[in-house]
Order: C-alpha cells, then structure tokens, then sequence
C-alpha cells in the first residue's frame, strides 16, 4: 500500500529539455515509476540520440521538437503529445541554460536570453499545460527545476540567479493559482551536479571544483540519478498537500555557512 503512493502507472511525464543530464536521469527515474516519458529538444537533432539513449535505460520514450520560448510551438506541440501520446500529467520544467559572465560585462540580450528559457520558458510551458489540466478537471503536478542560485548569488551568474530567483516565486505562484484545481507545482532545488552544464568549472583542478567539493558538507558533487527519489516524490499521490515548496537536493550546501580551508 505504501509504495502505491509513489506509483505513476498510467501517468504520462513531460521532462523539458530531457535530452540528457538533470531531465533525461530524473525522466528514468518517473519511468522506473510507470510514467509514460515524453520530452522535448529545441532543435531536434538530439531527440534521435536521446530515444536511443532513453531504451538503453528500458524506457521508450517520445521526443518532440519545440523551443520552450515561443509559445506558438509550445501550444502546438503540446496539443500534438495530448493527441498522440495522452494528456500530460506530470510537468517537469528542466530545461535551462547558464552563461558565466560578470555584470558588468554582460550583454543585456545575453541577460534577456537566460532569463527568457530559464523563467519564460516554464511560465508558458506551465501555463500550457495547466490549462489543459484544468480543462479536463483532470489536476496534475509541475515540478520546475529551480537551482542553489534560487537562494544564493554568485559571481558571473547574474542572470541565471535572477531567473532561478523568480523561477522559485513562480512555483509559489502556480501553487497559489492553481490548487484550487487539484494542480500541485512545487520545485526541486539540484545543488552541484555532475552535467555538461557544469563541466567547463568542475573538471580536476579547477578552483571551483575543489571550491564546491569543500563547500558542500557531502564532499562531493551530485549523481543526476540522485535527483530521482526527488522527482518521482515530488510526482507522485505521496505530496498530494504539498504545494509550493521547493525541495533542495543540495548535498547540505544550503544548510550551513561553511568552514574554513583547513577544516575537514
Ligand atoms: P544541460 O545539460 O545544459 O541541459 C539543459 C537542457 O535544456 C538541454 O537539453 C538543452 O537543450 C535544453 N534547453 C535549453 N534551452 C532550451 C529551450 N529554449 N527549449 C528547449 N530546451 C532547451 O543542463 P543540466 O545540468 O542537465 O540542468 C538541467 C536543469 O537543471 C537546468 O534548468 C539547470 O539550470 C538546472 N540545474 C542544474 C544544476 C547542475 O548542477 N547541473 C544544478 C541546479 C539546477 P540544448 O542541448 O539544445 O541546449
Ligand atoms: C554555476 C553552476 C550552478 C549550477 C546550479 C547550482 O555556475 O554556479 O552551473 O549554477 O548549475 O544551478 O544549483
């Protein structure tokens, strides 16, 4: 009975940008918990790569090509997975991009474009399906992937940290608005993961990798698959009250201030 509460059978799981890293482990994850997995791509030169992948995991998922920024392709292309596929259930908005650079010397369009995929994106992917989820009365969950740049700033990461910012008050939005029809949008918070994203500062030597190794009491950067408890939680009937929240897989990093150099 208890497992029955993390059980998604019959649930169908929309991971944006689920081509690979953070989407692709937490879409197996919903798999491995029955969900039916469908994702998307921007340019869809990757959806091939990706289905491949996703059956080495045993999972035969559907890839859909659409840019989370222009709501026209969202609408269209969310209206053609309900046709095809089935109504989605579960959003999970994973899609994202970083650009590294101080304020100072950053473009205001490159500023535009984080927060245009990081926080416009999971609006209008959100509001999407939710609209679809409120017109069957069918409720459903949103998952949006929020950051440790939700709750602390960083240097170079300006933009990232204003739309992760933003993106954590969004979900509390959601849940405020969308309750009411049985929606639960919460958010789950990664901390240093170990992706393509954060390959160009985590390779051996690198000063914020020996920073980030120190910096998290776990003493080490995160597995992708170290998402999944999160997300098939976050999913599932098992936080069917909890609305809002966003749900920190961080290593302990958020818990504490730190500690010196020399300190183990
Ligand atoms: P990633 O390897 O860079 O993957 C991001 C995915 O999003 C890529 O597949 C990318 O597709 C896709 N994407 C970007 N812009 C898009 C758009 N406009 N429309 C559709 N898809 C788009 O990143 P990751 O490390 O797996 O992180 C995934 C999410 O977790 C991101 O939101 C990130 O901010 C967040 N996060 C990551 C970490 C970490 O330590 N890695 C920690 C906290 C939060 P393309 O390949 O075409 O660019
Ligand atoms: C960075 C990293 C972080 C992680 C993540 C931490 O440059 O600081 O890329 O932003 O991606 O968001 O939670």
């Amino acid at each position: 009975m208890l497992l029955k509460l993390f059980d998604l059978t019959g649930k169908t799981a929309l991971v944006t940008g689920g081509t690979h890293g953070l989407g692709m482990a937490m879409a197996v994850g919903l798999a491995k918990a029955g969900a039916r997995i469908v994702f998307n791509d921007r340019s869809g030169d990757k959806i091939h790569t990706a289905l491949e992948e996703y059956r080495k995991h045993g999972v035969e998922a559907a890839g859909y090509d659409f840019d989370v920024t222009i709501e026209a392709q969202v609408i269209e292309q969310i209206a053609l997975i309900e046709k095809e596929i089935a109504p989605i259930d579960i959003l999970v908005n994973n899609a994202g991009i970083i650009k590294r650079v101080p304020m100072i010397e950053m473009d205001v369009a490159e500023f535009r474009e984080v927060i245009d995929i990081d926080l416009v994106g999971p609006f209008i992917v959100g509001r999407t399906v939710a609209k679809s989820m409120i017109a069957r009365q069918s409720g459903g969950k949103i998952i949006n992937i929020c950051s440790m740049m939700s709750e602390l700033g960083r240097n170079t990461v300006s933009a990232y940290a204003a739309a992760k910012g933003g993106l954590k008050m969004l979900t509390r939005n959601m849940a405020t608005e969308w309750a009411r029809f049985n929606i639960q949008a919460n958010g789950i918070g990664p901390g240093y993961f170990a992706t393509s994203q954060t390959a160009p500062i985590r390779h051996e030597g690198h000063p914020f990798n020996e920073f980030i190794i120190h910096r998290t009491p776990a003493g080490r950067w995160g597995l992708p698959e170290e998402l999944q408890g999160a997300a098939i939680f976050l999913a599932s009937a098992a936080s069917d009250f909890v609305n809002g929240h966003i749900l920190y897989v961080d290593g302990g990093i958020l818990a504490t201030i730190g500690k010196p150099s020399n300190e183990l």
